[in-house]
């Protein structure tokens, strides 16, 4: 019986998905259901998320286009190559511990780059700043992107940077976000 049980267990644990759990995701309301905040009337932010400037044309919720759940991310900007529209708060990692971010976007113009930048402290050179380039993405359909980065020696926090692309001219930029994991893996 108590064999019967072990086997049943350990069949429940195999057949459990590839995910990751709630508990594990260190990035808070990376699912963008909850917690918006309406900064003015072009910008509707979740509350871990601020507006650069105003290098924006439109920050809100999407509920008709979204990856998951109720609603995502959604993002219009008209600015220059490389200027950041938001930036998150910052996540506490430890110097020599290896990252993952994961998230879900979908392009509709232009193109956006996530970055995870060094949040330790504000300056002017981070000691990282790794991304992924929008030529990577195409539009109109939802995709997953993937950094993976090692904090460094006397880096304490990392945060996530939405900025418009560095790799071509951009115009006008339009895109979605979703379902974001930020996940120690060693
Ligand atoms: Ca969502």
């Amino acid at each position: 019986m108590k064999r019967l049980l072990i086997l049943s267990v350990l069949l429940l644990v195999m057949l459990a998905p590839v995910s990751v759990g709630a508990a594990d995701n260190l990035f808070p309301n990376a699912d963008f259901e909850d917690n918006w905040t309406v900064v003015n009337e072009k910008a509707t932010v979740p509350k871990e998320w601020t507006p650069r400037l105003t290098n924006y044309d439109y920050i809100g919720r999407s509920t008709e286009q979204k990856y998951a759940g109720q609603s995502a991310l959604h993002v219009i900007a008209n600015i220059k190559s490389g200027a950041q529209i938001l930036n998150s708060i910052g996540v506490p990692v430890k110097p020599g511990g290896v990252y993952k971010v994961g998230y879900w976007v979908y392009v509709v113009d232009g193109g956006i780059r996530v970055s995870a930048v060094d949040d330790t402290a504000k300056r002017y050179y981070p000691k990282f700043n790794t991304h992924h380039f929008v030529e990577d993405f195409t539009a109109g359909q939802w995709q997953y992107g993937e950094i993976t980065f090692e904090a460094p020696e006397g880096c304490y926090a990392m945060r996530l940077s939405l900025v418009a692309p560095t790799d071509r001219e951009v115009g006008r930029l339009e895109a979605f976000i979703d379902s974001i994991t930020v996940v120690e893996v060693e």
